[in-house]
């Protein structure tokens, strides 16, 4: 087969090997989150999977399965033992879950750890196409990034984290905390589930390697003189909602439900846990707190079961080991204790189960138990909730799963504090119908809005960001093209300048434009190339609104963390990272005619379909993007007459279907000359798509450049086609900045 444009490289590969009736090797779909999500990127793309078939030694050629190109490597019994189970699962997983267990530190470990991520790389270097974009998976392969680059430059390449990053204080442990921090660093996009995580790896990169960090962006320094830039985002992983949700309403996964109530004894109340048996998901600790509310009596085996379900895992890990002989030994003592002829205090179910089953399950099950110690995010969190379509049920969730950042509405607990935990599990056994729909309703919600599949593309959008230029991939929607060689030349030239302003236009520039205005985003690819700009030495960045600042500060996300100046209401209002408000002085009379105009404006159009009166710092403006062109125009009307009467001295300013009227009459020129002076810079580089930024595109100078998106008369020097081209090209910008030499 050709080259692929878009490679997965993680530890196993999607699919598992069985022998089939025949008694010949067959090989099936592993059924898992990451697979899915990356299917439809994967049958786009003609991508490949690079991974291990998950036995020892077995060889075999590379082969296509279902729309994928399947890249084998091979692992030895020994590889498996000292890299998989040795240094992958017995020193970092603990070490990186907050040294639940203790972490073991072996040199013969690390030496194949080493081996297998070359291994990894090269086959993954073999297998991607010249410019190909490659998503390397996990905390197996967290050296693969580096050796990759080394091996293969032209490639863009990502890497996600599916485990949490520790604190600085534990990850110092780490005889070979260096390496690993620039083997990651190897990535152009180094992806976390947790916001904390990505801090983490920050703060150890600024600790250990003494590299600058500034807001999401890492400048990394490269052997020939020259820095890259590396972005730490969190992008917390999500599960694909609609499969659960169809499992959940079919009638035989309800039946099953039903029927598996009733082999318990149809008790008032069950509550389920359904973990891989590692002794991260604090197991112990439910047990606990099951076990000493049925000793205090609060809970009797007549009206409770307990399921749980821990299906096997890394069983030759010594750890492991121990701690299913600690749990089983538990649940034997309970079960003893509690047990009567007809009634069960605890069912132990030490298996995997089809997906069915456990769907069953979830609808059976009156209070999911996720008391996980440290978990990067806990997708069964996730699936109890998707399958909860009957917006029943209590989920009872650990604040030390990434999960909880998300699932606001969880009855949140620490498992350490075993009282606490008692408490939750009795609230939850008490909690009234109406109270469990309004927390599930309100849980599911966010489940459903952000999937798998969201996840996905949003973090191949921010790498998009890298992409080199002329190149098209993964999907529709992340393909970029900058191949006017005008533009190209222009950002080469700024990007040479010694301080360069970028200030930036944010909706119909940045953000796709929005019939509700609130509800505008940057484009994820946009907002990395911003995060990237805004991380680099001597490249200040601004966004240039006609919004309120109020309403700008909300829409540009975090604008703050990421150090990003703000000039709201077209330049009347300022905000300064870290200072905030800039004070300005206006007539004292002002507002009180701006309310009275305002509220006048509201009374005569606000019954007209379609149109709004957006309030605005210094005046107001109609909005009319949904209106029929009648109701436009008879707003627009209404607003003229009201204003020259009222308020002849204000400046009255057009834009894609809007009208605003403010007392204030600076315009979008004037920010971006109060920005350029206060910043020193030495060129601007300013892009728009609209009316009024035409005038900071008018006041631009020879050494600047200005960029208009989209279509219309323009007095900038190039032009892109859409959002998406600004966000390449300015991604294209940052990584030429980063190249330069200091
Ligand atoms: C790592 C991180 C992060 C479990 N038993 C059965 C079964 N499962 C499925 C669950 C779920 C998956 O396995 C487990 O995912 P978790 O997220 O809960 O935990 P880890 O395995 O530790 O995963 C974790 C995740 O990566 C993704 O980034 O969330 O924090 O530790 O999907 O349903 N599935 C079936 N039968 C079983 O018996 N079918």
């Amino acid at each position: 087969m050709d080259k692929a444009e878009f490679v997965v490289v993680a530890n196993r590969l999607p699919v598992d090997r069985h022998v089939d009736g025949e008694g010949d090797d067959a090989w099936r779909r592993s059924p898992g989150g990451l697979v899915t999500a990356l299917e439809p990127v994967m049958q786009k793309a003609s991508g490949a999977w690079v991974g291990w078939a998950g036995q020892p030694d077995l060889a075999f050629e590379p082969f296509d399965f279902e729309g994928t190109h399947l890249v084998p490597v091979t692992l030895s019994a020994e590889d498996v033992e000292l890299y998989y189970e040795g240094f992958s699962n017995d020193t970092i997983w603990p070490l990186y879950h907050d040294v639940i267990a203790e972490p073991r530190y072996s040199r013969l470990w690390w030496d194949a750890y080493v081996r297998v991520n070359r291994r990894f790389a090269q086959a993954a270097a073999a297998a991607a196409a010249d410019g190909a974009t490659v998503w390397v998976q996990d905390y197996q392969l967290q050296l693969v990034p580096r050796m990759l680059r080394d091996l293969r430059p032209d490639l863009v390449i990502g890497y996600f984290h599916h485990i949490p990053f520790p604190a600085y204080g534990l990850y110092s442990q780490l005889p070979w905390r260096r390496q690993v921090l620039q083997g990651l660093l190897g990535a152009d996009v180094v992806g976390f589930q947790r916001v904390a995580d990505a801090g983490n790896f920050a703060r150890a990169v600024r600790r250990q390697l003494r590299y600058e960090t500034k807001a999401s962006g890492i400048t990394v320094p490269e052997t020939d003189g020259t820095t890259r830039l590396s972005l730490a985002k969190a992008f917390p992983i999500s599960i694909d909602a609609s499969s659960y949700i169809e499992l959940a309403q079919r009638p035989d996964v309800q039946e099953r439900a039903r029927q598996i109530r009733e082999s318990l004894g149809n008790p008032k109340r069950i509550f389920l846990g359904v973990d891989r048996l590692d002794y991260t998901k604090g197991i112990r600790h439910r047990l606990k707190a099951y076990g000493e509310l049925l000793t205090d009596e609060k809970l009797s085996v007549q009206d409770v079961t307990l399921v749980q379900v821990a299906s096997p895992s890394r069983e030759r890990v010594a750890s492991y080991i121990q701690l299913r002989d600690e749990i089983e030994l538990k649940v034997g003592r309970i079960n003893g204790d509690f047990d009567t002829m007809g009634h069960t205090a605890i069912r132990y179910l030490h298996q995997a189960y089809p997906r069915e089953e456990m769907v069953a399950l979830f609808l059976a099950a009156d209070v999911m138990l996720v008391t996980a110690l440290r978990d990067g995010m806990n997708l069964v969190a996730k699936e109890y909730v998707a399958s909860r379509v009957d917006n029943r049920g209590v989920l009872i969730l650990s604040e030390f799963a990434g999960a909880a950042d998300e699932l606001g509405t969880a009855v949140r607990i620490n498992p350490h504090d075993i009282e606490g935990l008692k408490e939750a599990m009795m609230r939850a056994v008490e909690m009234s119908p109406g109270e469990q729909g309004r927390r599930m309703r309100s849980l599911r919600r966010r489940v459903l809005e952000h999937s798998v599949e969201d996840w996905s593309r949003e973090f191949l959008e921010a790498l998009a960001a890298f992409q080199h230029p002329r190149r098209s991939v993964t999907d529709d929607r992340t393909s970029v093209h900058i191949d006017d060689p005008a533009l190209h030349d222009a950002l080469t030239r700024v990007a040479a300048s010694d301080r360069l302003l970028v200030a930036l236009d944010f909706d119909g520039t940045l953000a796709p434009l929005e019939d509700e205005p609130m509800k505008a985003r940057a484009l994820p690819a946009a907002a990395a190339a911003v995060a990237a700009l805004a991380a680099l030495p001597d490249t200040p960045v601004a966004f240039v609104s006609g919004r309120s600042l109020h309403d700008l500060r909300e829409i540009a996300e975090h604008a703050d963390d990421a150090q990003i100046f703000l000039a709201g209401s077209h330049g009347a209002e300022f905000w300064v990272p870290g200072e905030g408000l800039l004070e300005t002085d206006d007539d004292a009379d002002a507002p009180a005619l701006r309310d009275e105009l305002r509220n006048e404006m509201t009374a005569q159009v606000g019954g007209l379909d379609g149109v709004w009166v957006e309030p605005k710092t210094f005046g107001f403006g109609i909005h009319t993007r949904v209106a029929s062109d009648e109701d436009a125009q008879t707003a627009r009307d209404a607003a003229d007459r009201l204003v020259q009467e009222r308020a002849p001295h204000w400046r009255r300013r057009t834009g894609h279907n809007i009208v605003e009227y403010s007392f204030r009459h600076e315009g979008k020129d004037s920010a971006i000359a109060s920005l350029r002076e206060r910043l020193g810079a030495t060129a601007v580089l300013f892009a728009g798509d609209d009316i009024t930024d035409e005038d900071a595109l008018a006041s631009l100078g020879a050494e600047d450049l200005g960029i208009r998106v989209g279509d219309g008369e323009t007095a900038a020097s190039v032009r892109v086609g859409s959002i998406q081209e600004l966000a390449a090209a300015l991604g294209l910008l940052a990584r030429m900045r980063a190249g330069r030499r200091q």
